[in-house]
């Protein structure tokens, strides 16, 4: 079992050991989850700002660190798009944010700086979809109107 810490390092050096452009190993380790955030898609350089998966599937009181893998890049909850009474988060630029999650349902999230590029990801807890059509109906500029849409569907296909 790693620290907290040891954790966070294992996932920083697997980064930084690959490179932005090379997929990751799974970014999960028990309870706790990492998401990159980097400025390129993992194997993919032609799809700039991403969240790396875009799509994580997590158990209920899991925890999930948003990895500043890249520089520039935030993790905000993405309002209208988290269950009710679940906890909103608004990380900083660059900050290694951890949230634990322990209400169930689907969470939308975003990058600040690049929302209408479609940074965005879906994180579900529980493998409940209680809140799949709430979510659905929220409006989203640019990109992320196409890349939520995705997430989405791939989400529905899962079940
Ligand atoms: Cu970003």
């Amino acid at each position: 079992m790693l620290t907290r810490r040891e954790f966070v390092l294992s996932m920083g050096a697997l980064a930084g050991a690959s490179g932005a452009l090379a997929c990751p190993a799974p970014l999960s380790n028990g309870k706790k989850h990492a998401v990159l955030m980097l400025n390129a898609a993992c194997g993919n350089p032609d799809i700039p700002n991403v969240f790396e998966p875009a799509l994580l599937h997590v158990d209920i009181g899991d925890s999930v660190t948003f990895l500043a893998t890249d520089a520039g890049h935030n993790s905000a909850s993405k309002k209208g798009m988290i269950p009710e009474g679940a906890a909103a988060w608004n990380g900083g630029l660059d900050e290694e944010l951890t949230v634990e999650f322990t209400v169930p349902g689907i969470y939308g999230h975003i990058c600040l700086p690049h929302y209408d590029w479609g940074m965005v990801g879906l994180i579900v807890v529980g493998r409940d979809l209680h809140n799949l059509q709430t979510a659905k109906k929220i409006r989203h500029p640019g990109s992320a109107r196409k890349v939520f849409r995705n997430l989405l569907k791939e989400l529905e296909n899962q079940t």
